[in-house]
């Protein structure tokens, strides 16, 4: 990359972000784009080429990631500010608390990245669909290791469930991927990865660089890989976009994402709302619109499951760290009670 001929439209910038600059900031401040999150830098990218942004309260207290824009005096790597963001991918972290992490800042595309083999788990890019509608981001569906696999289009047609999303098939190892995610990844588009480990993320990220990146190969028998990217960088295609890789996640928790999960799964919560019962469990109650549905042959009982599944798990991480406590303990004591009923009986 030519450092010295980038634009602020190369990187990104647009009407948004330059809207929330005053007059006085357009002419004495910065804007510099993160490319890479550190403990205690950010690395960034401006018109004048990379730029080393320590990390101080004002960013610590905001939450940084990738993709994000800062404001900085002309002559100094102090940040005053970061932008708005257009959009934001996070997910929950381990634990109890519903932390988020952030995954990456004012992207486009959500490339939900899965592989033509046992890797593709409908319920899986279901999760991935949400992260992307509550991020409002276009999702596409990136399905690599079509070369490996006797007929990649089974799996355009199991995808088709998904509803309302672009299924592509690639050889991510092939420099034809360039060609298919081409229209994703011109200049001033921003596009993030996200899939398991080993599906190709970084594949895709060094056919679409030209660089070099760590990959590492795959375990055969479970179609499963080794974790391998580790921390989070934008990097410029060759098309002229930046991509965001991330590293596989092992199981995707959502944050307060309910209402993207009703969008993903709209034909079914908004016929939910025409059950006879605004408390309908769908199980056996009278009037209820879903069983009619499944009745009729217009919807699968395995999808409402996995509706019902996501939908309980936001109500979840919805409560307070007290209220999950509670809802633990409660869990533990019925453990035990049972334990001990089963002893005793067991002792008769
Ligand atoms: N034949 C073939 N191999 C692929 C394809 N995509 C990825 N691979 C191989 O799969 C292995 C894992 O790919 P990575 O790109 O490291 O996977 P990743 O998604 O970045 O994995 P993490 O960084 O662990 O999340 C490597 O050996 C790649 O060469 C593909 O489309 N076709
Ligand atoms: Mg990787």
């Amino acid at each position: 990359m030519n450092n010295e001929t980038i634009t602020l439209p190369d990187l990104g910038w647009g009407a948004f972000y330059q809207s929330q600059l005053s007059i006085e900031e357009v002419e004495s401040m910065r804007p510099l784009r993160v490319t890479e999150v550190h403990r205690n830098t950010m690395e960034t990218m401006g018109v004048d080429g990379p730029v080393s942004v320590p990390m101080n309260r004002m960013m610590a207290e905001h939450g940084m990631a990738v993709g994000d824009w800062l404001l900085t005096d002309r002559d100094s790597v102090h940040a005053e500010r970061v932008l708005d963001r257009k959009s934001l991918i996070k997910r929950g972290s381990a634990g109890l608390e519903a932390v988020a992490q952030l995954i990456a800042a004012n992207i486009d595309t959500l490339f939900i990245v899965s592989s033509c083999n046992a890797d593709f788990n409908i319920a899986r890019l279901e999760r991935y669909m949400a992260l992307a509608h509550q991020a409002e981001v276009e999702p596409v569906l990136v399905l690599t290791k079509a070369d490996t696999c006797d007929d990649p289009s089974e799996y355009v047609s199991r995808a088709a469930e998904l509803q309302n999303v672009i299924t592509i098939t690639i050889d991510a190892t092939s420099g034809d991927t360039v060609e298919h995610l081409a229209p994703w990844c011109g200049v001033g588009q921003t596009v993030a990865l996200v899939g398991s480990s080993g599906v190709g993320k970084s594949t895709i990220t060094n056919t679409m660089t030209g660089l070099d990146l760590l990959t590492k190969g795959i375990r055969e028998d479970d179609a499963k890989g080794v974790h391998t990217t580790t921390a989070r960088s934008m990097y410029r295609m060759v098309t002229g976009g930046w991509l965001v890789d991330t590293p596989g996640m092992r199981a995707l928790r959502l944050v307060d994402a309910r209402d993207a999960v009703d969008a993903v799964f709209e034909d079914i919560s908004d016929l939910a709302l025409t059950c006879k019962f605004n408390d309908c469990t769908h199980e056996n109650e009278p009037g209820c619109a879903l069983r009619a549905a499944i009745d009729a042959g217009e919807l699968t009982e395995a999808r409402i499951g996995r509706w019902q599944k996501l939908v309980r798990e936001e109500d979840r991480s919805g409560e307070t760290i007290a209220e999950s406590r509670a809802r633990n303990k409660k869990f533990h004591q019925e453990n035990k009670y049972a334990q001990k009923l089963r002893r005793s009986k067991k002792g008769k």
